[in-house]
């Protein structure tokens, strides 16, 4: 696509006409009777699933179909932490492989995703988070990924607002620290992702529920859906929150429990912290947005649930969470709140993998954790379905593992209280 180049006038011009004259970011297309390709959920890893289907392998016809508008499910209610310090070699590899991907995704997609390298802490405050910690580091660093042991006055010193002192209910002892973690912006990733699909073909249907599947002899066939019947031989699935949902509509039965999460923002102020802070001890964890509102993310409520609220007491117990941490933001007042639902796998791993129906695949059970994957996680997945086998890093995450027992364990590592 040509570039376009606005001047000023031309923009004050646009700023007139409102907006009329605008290009949109992608075509609104609408569903057709037949795809080669259809990839069920317009989240974030939907889009890049699609968009490196489009760019690395020639499939024909992809669309992706959301049953409400892109971006609108986990995508767009996350807290935007990117980090790829996991624990075992199969997850550290995996994120590592996002991680790579997002320092050159603003460029790759010529859409700015304010990818943000302002470093994660995740804080132990005790001897066991220490020793924890301290392996975990040392894994890191086998796989060749950033992360460093801190103990609590090297931490002070890095995020002098915290209270780090030994009279708190849970002291500070240290921290892991990964400097090249950070946040992206989740509108822009999902926009970015949607424009750049769109630009290479990809048909974007919103409004678009999939409402079952038409299997012969063991084989996909085509999709009912909330706008009619459509023929495909291939379908991925990414509808995290209801994939259980979705997959049992196919007959297929996944290991996995939906559960609310909530966060919050506070009101604007002027900047006061610069990185990322997670506590899985005290079930909190914040960093600062370019609005200068605190973003608050909590521990998942306990119940299983599809409403996107969450329950009262888990604010009250984040809050206090982070006065724990950080007393001076008492003060503070919270100007929203909000929950979505998160898919939760035995092993706190996700499930990308082919299922027993042939040209099904499932790409769900990123937790708490799938926003950080997300253009790791579409480009993987794109493989798994052009080749009709697994990319050699999706491997490991195949439905299989729930039967052999090579689970990957990373309820540690998932950082946020399950
Ligand atoms: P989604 O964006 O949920 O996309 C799935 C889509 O499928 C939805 O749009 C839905 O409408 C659609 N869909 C469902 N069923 C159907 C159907 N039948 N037909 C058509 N469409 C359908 N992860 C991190 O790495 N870092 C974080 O800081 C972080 N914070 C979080 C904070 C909160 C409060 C929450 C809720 C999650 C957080 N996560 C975080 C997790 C992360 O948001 C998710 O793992 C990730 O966004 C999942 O992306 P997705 O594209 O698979 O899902
Ligand atoms: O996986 O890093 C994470 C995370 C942070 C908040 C929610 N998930």
């Amino acid at each position: 696509m040509p570039q376009q180049k606005y001047s000023v006038w031309s923009l004050f011009k646009h700023g007139l006409n409102h907006h009329k004259t605008w290009e949109p970011a992608w075509t609104r297309a609408s569903l057709q009777s037949e795809y080669d390709v259809v990839i069920v959920g317009g989240g974030g890893h939907g889009l890049a699933t699609a968009y490196y289907l489009a760019k690395n392998h020639k499939v024909g016809r992809i669309a992706v179909l959301e049953k409400g508008h892109l971006g609108s499910g986990n995508t767009c209610r996350n807290t935007t932490i990117v980090r790829s310090n996991y624990l075992w070699d199969e997850a550290a590899l995996l994120y590592e492989h996002g991680m790579k991907l997002w320092e050159g995704l603003t460029e790759d997609l010529n859409f700015n995703v304010l990818f943000s390298q302002r470093g994660v802490f995740n804080l132990g405050h005790t001897l066991q988070d220490m020793r924890d910690i301290e392996r975990r580091v040392a894994a890191n660093h086998l796989q060749g990924i950033d992360a460093h042991v801190l103990n609590a006055a090297e931490v002070k010193e890095r995020i002098p607002q915290l209270d780090v002192s030994r009279s708190r209910r849970l002291p500070v002892l240290g921290a892991s620290w990964q400097p090249r973690a950070g946040i992206a912006h989740h509108d822009a990733v999902a926009r970015g992702f949607a424009r750049a699909a769109s630009r290479l073909g990809v048909e974007l249907i919103e409004n678009c529920e999939v409402t079952g599947f038409d299997i012969e002899g063991g084989r996909v066939k085509g999709l009912q859906t909330s706008q009619g019947y459509v023929k495909t031989s291939r379908v991925g699935c990414v509808a995290a929150g209801h994939s259980s949902v979705l997959a049992a509509k196919a007959g297929v039965r996944l290991p996995l429990e939906s559960h609310p999460l909530q966060a919050f923002v506070s009101e604007s102020m002027q900047r006061v912290i610069d990185t990322v802070i997670m506590s899985n001890a005290v079930h909190g964890y914040l960093s600062q947005s370019d609005k200068g509102e605190l973003v608050i993310g909590a521990g998942i409520d306990s119940y299983l649930g599809y409403g996107q609220r969450g329950s009262p007491h888990i604010i009250e117990h984040t809050a206090a969470a982070i006065i724990e941490l950080f007393p001076q933001f008492s003060r503070v007042r919270m100007n929203r709140q909000w929950g979505g639902i998160v898919d939760v796998s035995p092993d706190a791993c996700p499930i990308i993998s082919k299922t027993p129906v042939e040209g099904l695949y499932f790409n769900c059970g990123w937790g708490t954790g799938g926003f950080k994957a997300t253009p790791g996680s579409g480009h993987v997945f794109a493989h798994t379905i052009a080749h009709d086998d697994p990319h050699p890093l999706a491997a490991p995450f195949s439905l299989d593992r729930f039967a052999s027992g090579h689970l990957i364990d990373e309820h540690g590592a998932a950082a946020v209280a399950h």
